[in-house]
């Protein structure tokens, strides 16, 4: 069963002016289109892996055969990470946390506006392509960046969410402003999923 570019489950001018129509067009038709085709390429001669997940591949990399394994790192990266991205976004979104993680934030935190400062300074200081990442690792909240198309489960770490902060994801509409970017966001996170994730990674999944 070949891996398929999951529809986006909004219309894609839904998260404007968050984020711009043309860039959610490329970013899931052309940039996630092409981590889930370079994906199915790499397993094409290894039938044994096409039946697992992709969460299921890069969460032990070291199983993968060396020839594979850094398309599938970044593939199937790219697949588990925008997959993730699209669903803990939605129109409307945004406004204060709430449920469960909303005190897990502000247990872990202090309050969601110093979790905001903190996840945003990680993804501004992300060097050239990649994620910041609000996590559950050792039962603790943390927050984190990856480069490229890492994603924590490779640590064995469980994501709650991520932003992605490849030029990619902004840089139409924002250009070189990433910090904007990373603030604007908060405007379509869609705290519903956020809790959904939040209690999967509780429950070790
Ligand atoms: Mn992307």
């Amino acid at each position: 069963m070949a891996h398929e570019l999951p529809a986006l489950p909004y219309d894609y001018s839904a998260l404007e002016p968050v984020i711009d129509t043309a860039t959610m067009k490329l970013h899931h038709d052309m940039h996630h289109a092409a981590y889930v085709k370079n994906l199915n390429a790499a397993l094409e001669k290894y039938p044994n892996l096409q039946s697992k997940s992709a969460e299921d591949l890069i969460r032990d990399l070291n199983s993968i055969p060396e020839d594979i394994r850094g398309a599938v790192r970044n593939n199937g990266g790219g697949h588990v990470n925008h997959t993730m991205f699209w669903k803990i976004m939605k129109p409307q979104g945004g406004g204060e946390p709430t449920g469960a993680i909303a005190q897990a934030i502000t247990k872990t935190f202090g309050n969601f506006n110093d979790f905001k400062t903190k996840f945003n300074d990680a993804g501004v200081k992300q060097f050239g392509s990649g994620w910041a990442w609000l996590v559950l690792k050792s039962g603790e909240l943390q927050v984190m960046s990856t480069a490229n198309q890492d994603n924590p489960i490779s640590q064995g770490i469980h994501p709650i969410f991520g932003n992605d902060v490849w030029e990619h994801a902004y840089y139409l509409k924002y250009n070189n402003r990433r910090p904007e970017y990373l603030g604007a966001w908060w405007g379509v996170i869609n705290w519903d999923e956020v809790n959904k994730r939040y209690e999967q990674a509780k429950a070790g999944k």
